[in-house]
């Protein structure tokens, strides 16, 4: 059996189709609310499709368990009886990694949401899984604390998921990747097992960091259900600043001054292309663009630190030494929390603008600074090249730039006005060729799900892939573990 959706990829015989045996067995341990099967009345969409629409799966079980001992059962059963089962968080991947391909079960974490400890002295959070990043945030801001980790889909995503994913998000550069902040992890192994390593230590070097091989593992090798973390202090002044320069630079050149000269309140340089903001200015329509005129990059600067005046002053100073010496050619500051939240949404509106003409195909990469920008240009030409860009009918808008500089991160999207094979062809291998040829990474921080499962070989060696592969045989030796994946 193919599927109707990825006509290169068969269901695997092994797994189980679902009999009413299965159903009854899942009944008797999970309540009504816990189980949603798809019939005249139940449409399971939302957990079959990915954020982008991209990816669709045919899943008719989706099991909500409340409880980790309830995960525990599933997976046991599931393992003994080969089925095939996709951990879900809030679904907002950009990889196609959370939806199923075939009919495989969907294991959503969204009831398994309570915080189960805050510890305010030590600031660790330790929290279920399938609670929503903006509500753990919300708690602990409470006892002036924050997470460590700030990202448009906040709203919707899970801790677990983004912890599954190794999220990196708009303050990286601040705190450091979930490899550093994540403490401790609780895991459903795929046989059933309960790992507990749910710890408060900064500092355990005994032995192997298991809960590393977790995160960021896309729901391959157990699902997470329980996470402790590392939250930082909550500033007490935010300063945001949007800025025009003229090319990709004079972006840099921005970035090495701020990182000298606002040093340790620098939270956030991000920056975006002029055709990224003009995309975005047709969905912000009620907020007005800061800057009068159109340039060909923006950047924008978040400083925050404990005290106003003096973040005020360093801001100040570092805005008027570039802006003298001509690198910035315009730029506003924010002077309320509203304008502040206003400048933030040039930056945080993008992914949805960019797919707002019908779909997007999205490139997350790692590259070296001096060559980061040249990607989206390099691509803009091979889409002309091949006669695909242009007004409708054609079915290219264009392929935009902005990421996280202080990252290294390009986010490349290629807005579409729908999705088609001559497109996709024209895309890949291409940008995963100029990627590893400035050996960069084909995934700087949304992974490689199914988008990416045939390109990990131009990120990762033989031996490598190798080990990845004999970790996830002896922790999953059914493969029942999200399958089709990148694994
Ligand atoms: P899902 O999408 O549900 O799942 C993602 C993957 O993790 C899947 O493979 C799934 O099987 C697995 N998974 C989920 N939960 C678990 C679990 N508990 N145990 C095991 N496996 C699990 N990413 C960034 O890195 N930086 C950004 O700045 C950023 N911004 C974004 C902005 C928007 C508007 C959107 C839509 C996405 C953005 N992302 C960003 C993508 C990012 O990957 C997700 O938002 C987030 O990490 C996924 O969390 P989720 O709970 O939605 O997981
Ligand atoms: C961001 O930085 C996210 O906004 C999403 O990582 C990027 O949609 C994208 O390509
Ligand atoms: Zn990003």
């Amino acid at each position: 059996l193919t599927s109707a959706n990825y006509p290169d990829v068969h269901r695997d015989p092994r797994f189980k189709k679902l009999t009413s045996d299965d159903l009854n067995y899942f009944r008797s341990i999970l309540s009504e609310q816990e189980i949603l099967q798809a019939n005249e009345l139940e449409d399971l969409s939302f957990y079959n499709e990915d954020w982008m629409r991209k990816y669709k799966g045919q899943s008719k079980l989706v099991l909500r368990p409340k409880s980790v001992e309830k995960i525990s059962l599933i997976l046991n059963y599931c393992n003994d009886e080969k089925i095939a089962v996709v951990p879900q968080g809030g679904n907002t991947g950009l990889v196609g990694g959370s939806v199923p391909i075939f009919d495989e079960l969907i294991l959503s974490l969204a009831s398994l949401n309570k915080i189960r400890n805050f510890d305010p002295v030590s600031g660790i959070l330790k929290c279920d899984a399938g609670v929503i990043l903006e509500n753990a945030n919300n708690h602990i801001m409470e006892q002036n604390y924050m997470f460590p980790l700030d990202l448009g889909a906040k709203g919707s995503c899970h801790v677990g998921g983004v912890v599954a994913t190794n999220a990196g998000g708009l303050r990286l550069l601040r705190y450091g990747s979930l490899h550093g902040s994540v403490l401790g992890l609780e895991v459903v192994m795929p046989n059933g097992r309960i790992v507990n390593s749910m710890h408060s230590m900064r500092k355990d070097n005994t032995g192997y960091d298991l809960k590393q091989l977790f995160i960021g593992s896309e729901g391959t090798i157990g699902i997470i259900t329980g996470v402790s973390i590392l939250t930082v202090p909550r500033p007490k002044a935010f300063n945001v600043s949007y800025l025009a320069v003229e090319s990709f630079e004079d972006v840099q050149k921005v970035f090495v001054r701020a990182r000298q000269e606002l040093s340790e309140i620098l939270s956030a340089f991000e920056f975006m292309d002029s055709s990224s903001q003009i995309l975005t200015k047709s969905e912000l329509k009620d907020v007005i663009f800061p800057l009068e005129d159109e340039h060909p990059f923006y950047i924008l600067i978040e400083t925050s630190g404990s005290n106003k005046d003096h973040d005020d002053s360093k801001l100040e100073t570092f805005l008027e030494s570039v802006m003298e010496e001509g690198i910035v050619t315009d730029g506003v500051v924010a002077q309320d929390e509203t304008e502040l939240q206003n400048l933030w949404k040039w930056r945080e509106m993008i992914p949805e603008a960019s797919q707002a003409n019908g779909g997007v195909y999205k490139y997350d990469v790692s590259l070296p600074l001096k060559d980061l920008y040249s990607l989206v240009e390099a691509t803009n030409v091979r889409l002309s090249e091949a006669g695909l860009v242009g007004v409708s009918p054609k079915p290219v808008v264009g392929a935009i730039g902005y990421g996280h500089v202080g990252d290294g991160n390009l986010h490349l999207n290629v807005a579409v006005r729908e999705y088609n094979k001559d497109i996709e062809k024209t895309l890949e291998p291409f940008v995963y060729e100029f990627v590893s040829s400035k050996h960069g990474s084909v995934s700087a921080e949304h992974g490689l799900g199914f988008q990416k499962k045939n390109y990990i070989g131009y990120s990762k060696s033989p031996e490598e892939i190798k080990m990845i592969k004999d970790l996830k045989a002896h922790y999953d030796p059914n493969a029942i573990l999200n399958p089709y994946k990148y694994v």
